[in-house]
């Protein structure tokens, strides 16, 4: 059998994609790359897509009853940013060979995840606050070493994503302080909407080192710079000092300080809870989906239209 050009060249083109890697260099487009280190790509970089617009729908139940024009301006801004994150990383998804068409029906028919966080509901204005401060901030403790990830179009992604991630923890931040100075009413609905959102948060970072199976290849393949586990602690300890300033308590009997380590001991999250929100059974699945499936219809004649007149001036 005579070999072919590709079989000939494989061997080479694996070597300088390790050699970039070794090296902490940027994978391009159109740079040889693993079946696999793909794969991972599009699975993360989707989900990651998927997660900013089903995330926009647990805020966006506010954005009609926003208490004031200024809550309001300041929540539209911060649901429209998500929108465009969505954009940006469906556009980095699609630098490896897939398109937004079939991620989105993916993500519709639930063949491929978003975020555990998104499945819960937002009963309480003091939701949107406590948002901004640990859902945002969780995501910037996520996020911020994904802008160094080997691929080039995610990394860079990320780089804007976070600039307006900050801008989003700090609203939520701002929020809840004028609320905590506020009313009696007003700081105990903050503690309320604080207990339903803690243990969520910690789940944001995904299962435990142990139960990761994609941890260990994404970090060797510089795609995730920390383990799970070890950003759930950066996260504890960075959330603790910010809840004694805002004068809440953090819902967990077993989070100390603990001198020896210079970090948070802190307890084990529900992961029973976890895998069934991930598994689709948690509060808000269906009513998430059903709502993102109605939008996408809704939304046919418009790309409808765009495509015609895309055809027509090409
Ligand atoms: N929820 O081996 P593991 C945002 C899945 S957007 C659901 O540790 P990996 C924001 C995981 O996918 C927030 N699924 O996986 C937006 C895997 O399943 P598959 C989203 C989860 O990938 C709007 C399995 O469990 N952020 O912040 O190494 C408003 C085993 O896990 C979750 C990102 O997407 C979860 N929490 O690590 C406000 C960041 N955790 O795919 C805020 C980018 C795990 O094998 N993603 N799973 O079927 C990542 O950094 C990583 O993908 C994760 C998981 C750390 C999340």
């Amino acid at each position: 059998m005579t070999a072919t050009h590709h079989d000939v060249r494989e061997p080479d083109l694996e070597a300088v994609f390790q050699a970039t890697i070794d090296a902490d260099q940027r994978i391009e487009p159109r740079d040889w790359m693993p079946d696999d280190y793909r794969r991972t790509l599009i699975r993360q970089i989707a989900q990651h897509a998927h997660s900013e617009i089903i995330g926009m729908q647990p805020e966006g139940n506010w954005i009609t009853r926003a208490p004031s024009l200024r809550r309001k301006a300041i929540l539209l801004a911060k649901v429209q940013d998500e929108a465009g994150h969505g954009m940006y990383l469906y556009a980095a998804a699609e630098t490896l060979g897939v398109d937004r068409e079939e991620l989105t029906e993916k993500l519709i028919s639930a063949t491929q995840k978003y975020s555990s966080i998104f499945n819960y509901p937002t009963p309480s204005y003091a939701d949107v606050g406590v948002i901004g401060w640990l859902v945002d901030g969780a995501a910037i403790c996520n996020q911020v070493p994904l802008c160094r990830c080997s691929y080039g179009p995610y990394a860079r992604a990320m780089v804007r994503i976070c600039k307006e991630e900050s801008f989003h923890q700090r609203q939520g931040y701002e929020l809840l302080l004028a609320m905590v100075n506020g009313t009696p009413e007003q700081q105990a609905m903050v503690q309320e909407s604080v207990d339903r959102w803690w243990w969520p948060s910690l789940m944001m970072f995904g299962p435990a080192d142990g139960d990761s199976p994609n941890t260990q290849q994404s970090m060797a393949w510089n795609i995730k710079r920390h383990t799970n586990d070890e950003l759930r602690q950066r996260f504890v300890d960075m959330s603790v000092p910010q809840a004694e300033a805002l004068g809440v308590t953090l819902p967990d009997p077993d989070l100390r300080w603990n001198p020896e380590r210079q970090a948070h001991d802190f307890g084990e999250p529900d992961w029973s809870e976890f895998t069934a929100v991930i598994a689709g059974s948690g509060p808000a699945n269906t009513q998430r989906l059903a709502h993102r499936r109605r939008a996408h219809e809704n939304g046919a004649w418009v790309r409808e239209a765009a495509q015609a007149y895309a055809e027509k001036h090409s």
